[in-house]
């Protein structure tokens, strides 16, 4: 830049007249301060942005702010972080692969649409995932307050769909792993039907003929709506997004993700069970969300996240079990169930919020959920507690309990899998849910765990003091529960936990091959004479639930003892010859007789859980590993919070640039 000479002006600073140093000083600090703004500009790595800039300036910021970690208090820091560093090896590894994924092009699910078939199969499965994975590639989060989808990514231990997508290197567990997702393999006795497997099977059906209902009709060929969702629709195809992902069923997955976009209507006027609308809607969009990254369920969850709060606006804070989600007269009005004995609400409804309420925090960057859920769990830590244990009612006026009914089945089973989930999904650091667990199970085996005069242990129900000798099919999930909860409580309880856990799978099972279906009835006795049976007529039903697969999928897991795989197998036999009807699977109205009578329903859990659960039992373990994802109760996987690695990020990105 040239200066030119004043006319009677001398270039000497002394010569210059004030308004022109004043001018000309002005400039010389503007220069400054462009020079040093330029130097945001620079790459990570020029040595002369290290030099000028602090550490903070440089990193991104990532989630979680002050109050969120105020919220999240039991949140604590994991005790090793050890394990961490290996998922990371070097700590650039992390950055280059979130970079490389967040720079592959943005495909939308056309790109999805082929099917894989054959021997490629696999590859082209993996191939067609990622694209729909690289939805991401405009990752919101990665530099703002904001919930960042590469940066959770990137603190998973292991791949989520595993090396093969679970794929078992036996052929014969393969062979029963493809009769579960789809065709291929001709051992269905109803051989027209042959052709489509179960989940495909089911799914085909539901589309045709109830496609936006929330259930098939698989007898009529119709829709079911019910009133469990209030006016909420599609609860079979919320409950599938990743039960079909998983699979690998993309086109499937497609329909399924483009009816969420373009019908999922959210405002819906009518009463809806705040638990039912949680553990499914909220459930499955939230893995929906952490499986593919899709911006769309995100957005869909925080928005039916936010209906549901009203319904915590009670003197204690514990929810009411019914909500209206709907039209402006009556969004969030809340109430409790007719039936339910003055006016409670019950355990496992809101003790079954846990899991989903935290992620909504975490991907909302929002603590109110979080708060909400850690009020039920203060109140439920104060009041006192019969022999320890947690009765089914309690008041949300008074905060006391209204019965005293214990269970481990209905009304009171998914709040204490809960506990310890919560325990697990927090990556072990929220201690207060592993103290309500491990005393409550103590609890449970000091007044309800029984053994029967033929040996078999089950979960009895207590009725302020009186036993009733039942178990509902419902509480068949605790041998699972008990099974993934062994590892952590005291060390010398572990090997009695796994050998508790495996009597009550065994006891289960026992109602399974009981019967003439082989299928479990909804409740057996051990009374009269009783052994694991349903006494009652209206005992006798089984509507595809899910529990007792699902107890068998984690003693495979956790034991990899081979009977648990062939249980499973007798299960889809079973389910093969007396549930599968010519459009869908259906319910049966009494297992112990071989002239079925079927109930024209397919539940959603159908789809959602025991399918998948039937799928993962003959997949490898590496498919949604259990380091890295807890179950929600209607199977829908959720990772554990790594909170150490999120934050850890930031460093880990810095590091990478130096
Ligand atoms: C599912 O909706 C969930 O598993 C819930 O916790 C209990 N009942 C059904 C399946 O039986």
């Amino acid at each position: 830049m040239v200066f030119r000479k004043l006319p009677g002006v001398s270039a000497s600073g002394m010569g210059l007249r004030l308004s022109q140093k004043f001018v000309f000083l002005l400039f010389l600090s503007g220069l400054v301060t462009l020079c040093f703004g330029a130097l945001f500009f620079l790459p990570d790595s020029v040595r002369l942005k290290r030099i000028f800039l602090s550490k903070t300036e440089t990193q991104p910021v990532t989630v979680g702010s002050g109050s969120e970690n105020d919220a999240r208090e039991h949140l604590k820091r994991p005790k090793d972080q050890e394990h961490l560093r290996g998922m990371t090896s070097a700590k650039g590894e992390t950055s280059t692969k979130r970079k490389s994924l967040s720079r592959k092009p943005s495909v939308s699910h056309e790109a999805t649409e082929e099917r894989p078939a054959g021997g490629k199969a696999q590859e082209d499965l993996t191939l067609s995932r990622s694209k729909t994975e690289s939805a991401t590639s405009s990752d919101q989060g990665a530099n703002s307050d904001t919930f960042s989808f590469v940066k959770f990514k990137g603190c998973l231990l292991k791949p989520p769909l595993g090396r093969d997508s679970g794929k078992p290197s036996d052929p014969k567990t393969n062979e029963r792993r493809e009769k579960v997702k789809e065709e291929r393999v001709a051992v269905c006795k109803k051989s027209e039907q042959g052709a489509q497997q179960m989940m495909k099977f089911a799914w085909d059906n539901y589309k045709r003929y109830a496609w936006g209902k929330n259930e098939l009709r698989p007898l009529t060929r119709n829709g079911h709506i019910g009133n469990m969702f209030g006016g909420l629709r599609g609860a079979s195809i919320i409950d599938s997004l990743d039960t079909l992902y998983i699979m690998g069923l993309m086109d499937e997955y497609n329909d399924a993700k483009e009816w969420v976009q373009t019908s999922l209507d959210l405002n819906s006027n009518g009463e809806a069970s705040l638990f039912e609308v949680n553990i499914r809607y909220v459930g499955g969009l939230l893995s929906a969300y952490y499986l593919t990254g899709e911006e769309l369920f995100k957005k869909k969850v925080l928005e039916l996240g936010e209906k549901l709060l009203p319904a915590f606006n009670t003197p204690t804070g514990i929810p009411r079990g019914v909500i209206n989600l709907g039209s402006p007269c009556c969004s969030g009005t809340s109430w409790s169930w007719g039936w339910a004995s003055a006016g409670s609400s019950i355990l496992a409804e809101f003790g079954t919020l846990h899991l989903e309420f935290v992620h909504l925090s975490e991907l909302s960057n929002n603590p109110i959920y979080t708060e909400k859920v850690m009020n039920i769990r203060k109140l439920l830590n104060k009041i006192e507690k019969p022999h320890g244990l947690y009765p089914n009612f309690l008041s949300p006026v008074s905060g006391n309990w209204v019965q005293h009914h214990v269970s481990i089945g209905g009304l009171g089973d998914s709040f204490y899998e809960y506990l310890i989930k919560s325990y697990l999904m927090s990556d072990k650091t929220d201690d207060d849910a592993k103290k309500m667990y491990y005393s409550a199970m103590e609890a449970i085996e000091a007044n309800l765990v029984q053994k029967s005069p033929g040996g078999l242990t089950y979960m009895a129900e207590w009725r302020g003091g009186i036993l009733d000798h039942k178990m509902g099919h419902l509480a068949c999930f605790s041998g699972g529960m008990i099974g993934i909860g062994a590892d952590d409580g005291a060390p010398e309880k572990r090997q009695h936990y796994l050998d508790l856990a495996a009597e009550i799978t065994n006891t289960c099972h026992e109602s399974y091959t009981r019967s003439a279906t082989k299928l479990g009835p909804e409740a057996f006795r051990f009374d009269s004479g009783a052994e694991a049976t349903a006494t009652r007529l209206s005992d006798r039903y089984y509507i595809l639930r899910p529990e007792v697969i699902e107890s068998y999928m984690y003693m495979w897991r956790l034991t990899h003892d081979p009977k648990y795989r062939e249980w499973g197998w007798e299960a889809v036999e079973a389910l093969e010859e007396h549930c599968r009807v010519e459009s869908g699977f259906s319910g049966i109205r009494d297992v112990y007789t071989m002239t079925v009578s079927h109930d024209n329903m397919q539940q959603s859990f159908f789809l959602s859980e025991t399918l998948k659960y039937l799928y993962l039992l003959f997949s490898d373990d590496d498919l949604l590993p259990l380091e890295d994802w807890v179950f929600n109760t209607e199977a829908h996987p959720l990772p554990i919070i790594r909170r150490s690695c999120l934050q850890d990020e930031a460093t880990q990105d810095k590091t990478a640039s130096e």
